[in-house]
């Protein structure tokens, strides 16, 4: 894969390994395997034209060639004995090969890899339900030979969990990325769409591979210049991006600004129910859909951290995200509206108030309200992407409403792409725990897939971690993040382990030490790094602003308290319906009894839940103090034994590579200390209690 360098030194044209991420489609090095393979690799013939399906060709025939130095020959007829078939389900017809049962059985994006291997033949059918399916097999396949498996019985049907797999960007139009740790927007520079389309191509490449299918392109603060993206301005280049994406099976949507009718300068106002603004609505989706066919709909965030919304109007949500609905009704649009809806500026001394309940509190009273072309977007915990969350209460507690569940794949508040987080094993938490809103089994991930309640949208999107750095996402290592998200939401069956190893090999190659070296440092992450930052599931202790790096009591919006409430004797929120905010109760039993409950509280969510002393006795014997000093001398500590690791991959990898997780994991060192020392000796000077190993606090 070639890459025009866009942070700098533009036209020098390089092949890089960081830049190829888990597509490096590397000479396959095991001679044995090759010869096996090359046996299936002789003609390819697709029984059917589009574009989609010309994708999967292409990227069939690159990677082959590139694998094993096969150029796979197109052909017009099914190969006699040697050779693959692409077909989607309605053009197979060899029932002797995959059953007309097996193929009935394909959701919209699902397929079917069959091999037949026999002295004398050798062939390979990918057939999927439509041609992005049978993109998805190509992918699989592919996935197949860069991990070296044998494909003589090759025998996978795959449908994926959940029916929408998207990527929100939080990309600026002047190149800017809200949240951003991988350098600028690959698609927006000076207040344009980016002229460097390769890049784009590449991204929906990287997408598609694993399984996603819908992206938004702008961020959801939708500021003055990128509320041109719907006008006859920008659009013309809004397309020729939708184009780019359509041919990897991945539809587009945008962000909007609420107030966008005022802001484009024909409406005194965006009212959901003046009249004047339901025709502007209608129209504009019509002037839309004009340059974008098949253009997915809206994300929208409204009423929440000053962006306008139908509060100003004495409206609520459902009637402001209905009227996007019904302009895009039309076309088959969607309006994606989400639920991170709080007062920013809320007093935090005042007890009755609970920023965690906002969200519920918002959108729950309208179940039933929503159109059905809506979606409600639900963060996974109740408050910010912090490094540990109860699930938010809202997902399963809409049962007439759409939901999809959001992640965030940029790192935020868990290291920025400079400190290392495998985020794998935290969404599967969130996807595995179980709501009980329809009795027991209620997960998250049967809800979000649409199953339980019948949605007719669902899903799960997330923030993308990339911008125009070589390797994408910073940290070299973040790209699992991405990759992982894909995997697991189109099956989220898939363990942590198995998708970590997939992305090593098909990243790194086939070393078995390498793969379990850096199986081993992703899986231990997450953990480490809230062992030096914020305890015990009470969240933040940021630097305000930009987020990282500690400040105990730093708060974002106001001088008004800090999010821990801890003083002399204790640390905590007490969020329980007897003495607390009463946040616990949006929850259903008995999730709600188990949280109002000290004794039953999942203690990795203690101070999230409760105020306790800090002379509070955990089950493993410590005190709550004893457990902030010694998680924190721990995690600082673990880091160090991360660069260890690290370097025992000198030389077993390519330098680039090594170099830039090496200097990363040195910043997270750096990061780790801080934290250690700001913690414990804030948590000393406002206890008094001393550390039972008399190790150094400041
Ligand atoms: C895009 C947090 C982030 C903001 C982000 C917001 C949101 O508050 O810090 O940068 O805004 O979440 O999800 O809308």
């Amino acid at each position: 894969m070639t890459y025009e360098r866009t942070d700098a030194g533009r036209g020098t044209l390089i092949s890089n390994n960081s830049y190829a991420c888990w597509l490096q489609y590397k000479k396959i090095a095991n001679v044995a395997y090759e010869k096996k393979v090359k046996l299936f690799l002789e003609t390819v013939v697709a029984a059917e034209s589009s574009t989609v399906m010309e994708t999967a060709l292409e990227e069939l025939q690159a990677a082959v060639s590139k694998m094993t130095g096969v150029h796979l020959e197109k052909s017009a007829e099914p190969p006699a004995n040697h050779g693959i078939v692409l077909s989607t389900a309605a053009h197979f017809h060899q029932e002797e090969i995959i059953g007309r049962h097996v193929l009935a059985g394909l959701g919209a994006d699902g397929y079917v890899i069959r091999s037949l291997a026999t002295d004398r033949k050798k062939l390979l059918y990918l057939v999927g339900k439509t041609d992005k399916g049978v993109l998805y097999a190509v992918f699989h396949l592919l996935r197949l030979l860069q991990t070296e498996q044998p494909l003589e019985q090759v025998n996978i049907v795959e449908n994926p969990r959940n029916p929408l797999r998207m990527i929100n960007q939080w990309d600026n139009l002047d190149g800017t990325i809200e949240r951003g740790y991988a350098g600028k927007s690959i698609f927006f520079e000076n207040n344009k769409i980016t002229a460097n389309i390769t890049r784009i191509k590449d991204y929906a490449r990287l997408l598609s591979s694993v399984g996603i299918n819908a992206i938004s392109i702008n961020n959801v603060n939708v500021f003055e210049a990128a509320t041109k993206l719907i006008t006859k301005q920008l659009l013309p280049d809004v397309a020729a991006v939708a184009d780019i994406f359509r041919a990897y099976g991945i539809t587009l949507f945008l962000s909007i600004n609420y107030a966008s009718p005022i802001q484009l300068g024909t409406l005194p106002t965006a009212d959901p129910l003046d009249e004047r603004v339901q025709q502007w609505w209608k129209e504009k989706a019509s002037e839309i859909y004009r340059y974008i066919p098949d253009f997915g709909g809206f994300l929208v965030k409204a009423d929440s951290e000053h962006r306008p919304g139908p509060f100003t109007y004495g409206r609520d949500h459902a009637e402001g995200a209905n009227v996007l609905a019904e302009a895009l009704k039309p076309y088959g649009g969607v309006v994606i509206w989400r639920c991170f809806v709080y007062n920013c500026l809320q007093d935090w001394r005042d007890r009755s108030t609970d920023r965690a309940k906002a969200a519920y509190d918002n959108f729950k009273p309208l179940d039933g309200e929503f159109l059905d072309n809506v979606i409600l977007q639900v963060k996974n915990g109740p408050m910010d992407f912090q490094v540990r969350e109860p699930v938010s209460p809202l997902l399963g507690a809409m049962k007439q409403t759409n939901q999809v569940l959001e992640f965030q794949i940029a790192q935020e508040y868990t290291g920025q792409q400079i400190d290392l987080c495998y985020l794998v094993p935290q969404w599967k938490e969130v996807l595995d725990f179980d709501t009980y809103a329809k009795g027991e089994g209620t997960t998250v991930k049967s809800i979000v897939s649409g199953s339980v309640y019948g949605f007719s949208h669902s899903g799960i999107a997330a923030v993308s971690n990339i911008g125009n750095d070589v390797n994408w996402t910073g940290n070299t290592l973040a790209q699992a993040n991405l990759y992982g998200y894909g995997r697991l939401i189109w099956n989220p069956e898939l363990a942590a382990e198995e998708i970590a190893e997939e992305w090593i090999v098909s990243t790194f190659g086939n070393e078995p030490l390498v793969t379990a070296m850096i199986r081993e440092m992703l899986m231990e992450s997450w953990s480490i790094y809230e062992n030096y930052t914020a305890p015990l599931g009470i969240g933040w202790m940021v630097n305000p602003g930009h987020h990282y790096g500690p400040n105990v009591d730093g708060y974002e919006y106001a001088v008004w308290g800090t999010y821990h409430f801890a003083d002399c004797h204790g640390i905590g929120v007490d969020r329980t319906t007897g003495s607390g905010t009463g946040y616990v109760s949006q929850y259903f039993s008995p999730n709600k009894e188990m949280y109002e409950s000290l004794e039953n509280c999942p203690e990795e969510l203690l101070l999230f839940f409760h105020h306790v002393p800090y002379t509070h006795t955990l089950k493993s014997g410590e005190t709550v103090i004893q457990h902030i000093y010694n998680t924190h001398f721990k995690g600082a500590a673990q880091v160090a034994w991360l660069i260890d690791k690290w370097r025992e991959l000198e030389g077993k990898i390519d330098q680039e590579r090594y170099e830039n997780v090496l200097d990363r994991l040195q910043r997270q060192l750096k990061n780790a200390v801080e934290w250690r020392d700001i913690i414990n000796t804030y948590f000393y000077r406002k206890s008094g209690i001393a550390d039972e190993q008399n190790r150094t606090i400041y």
